[in-house]
């Protein structure tokens, strides 16, 4: 019998991952210059943890409880959010918090060691601009657009709700068909080499391409927009085999799946937000109050 999903089932948020996370945090457990505190099934950890682990950058991941807000999470984030980064190699020790800095800060990192990136060169501005757009995008609206769905519990609401974040997922399929448009397919272009450069940092929207800024910045929401908004609203992700191929490009890369839990960890830690349960996070009151997203 399919599950009610109308009805509360009071349960709680997960604390430790699950399937491929937890091989991923069992394998970086050891000490390391930077410690990534970080909680299972949040997407805004998720994303930072995407790009640790393409870049290569070495880290130790450490899970806490965001909601119970340790100490020592407090020290690294001081509102008490993850992700944070704690920098063990110095004293007193020094951290970052914010997922959008602290991809900023991995990505700078990575270009003087592991030399590995993930937006188009710097000989490029305007393609490394059109990525900019599209994270801005997915930052300003089509984030807020997820929580206001799930939130919603009056039925006229959620239908108007998932209707936003549909567009709003369309408009960054816009956005993405501009970059590769403008970028890649004025002519020109001599074969398939030269693709393959003028798509670096693009991202998997691009066949052929790798893994880039915007994929990193949204695919944690779209993951769980096809797995939680499913579920507990019935939401469908827009149709379209470019649009299909690129979500599979997304989801089975390694650094993606490395850093996914089972379908239960996320079903289950979404259920306050699905019902909207009071003190469920910053990010629900900030929903609830039509403020913006801590
Ligand atoms: N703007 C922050 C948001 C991070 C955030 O909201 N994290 C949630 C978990 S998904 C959290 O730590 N919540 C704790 C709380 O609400 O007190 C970022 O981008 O890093």
């Amino acid at each position: 019998m399919p599950e009610n999903t109308k009805q509360d089932k009071g349960r709680a948020y997960h604390t430790k991952c699950t399937g491929a996370a937890l091989s991923t945090v069992a394998r970086q457990d050891k000490d390391e210059d930077i410690t990534l505190f970080g909680s299972c099934f949040c997407p805004f950890v998720q994303r930072v943890w995407i790009a640790f682990e393409y870049l290569g950058v070495p880290y130790k991941a450490y899970e806490v409880d965001p909601y119970k807000k340790p100490q020592e999470l407090l020290e690294v984030s001081p509102k008490g959010l993850v992700p944070g980064l704690r920098f063990n190699n110095y004293n007193p020790p020094r951290a970052l918090n914010e997922s959008t800095v602290i991809l900023e800060y991995l990505e700078d990192l990575a270009s003087g060691t592991t030399r590995r990136s993930l937006l188009p060169p710097t000989t490029n501005p305007y393609a490394r601009a059109l990525v900019k757009l599209q994270s801005d995008h997915v930052n300003r609206n089509l984030v807020p657009a997820f929580y206001r769905f799930l939130q919603a519990q009056d039925t006229e609401v959620q239908i108007t709700a998932g209707k936003e974040l549909h567009q709003a997922i369309e408009t960054l399929v816009g956005l993405l068909e501009r970059a590769e448009r403008e970028i890649i397919g004025g002519g020109g272009i001599s074969g398939d080499g030269e693709r393959q450069a003028l798509s670096k940092g693009l991202g998997l929207w691009i066949e052929g391409g790798d893994l880039g800024w915007t994929d990193v910045m949204v695919a944690p929401w779209l993951y769980r927009a096809r797995l939680v908004l499913k579920h507990y609203r019935g939401f469908e992700l827009p149709q379209g085999d470019k649009f299909t191929a690129w979500l599979d490009r997304l989801f089975t890369h390694l650094a993606v799946v490395a850093t996914c839990s089972t379908d239960d960890l996320y079903l289950d830690s979404y259920e306050r937000y699905a019902f909207n349960r009071p003190n469920t996070s910053q990010v629900a009151n900030a929903i609830n109050s039509g403020r913006g997203l801590p």
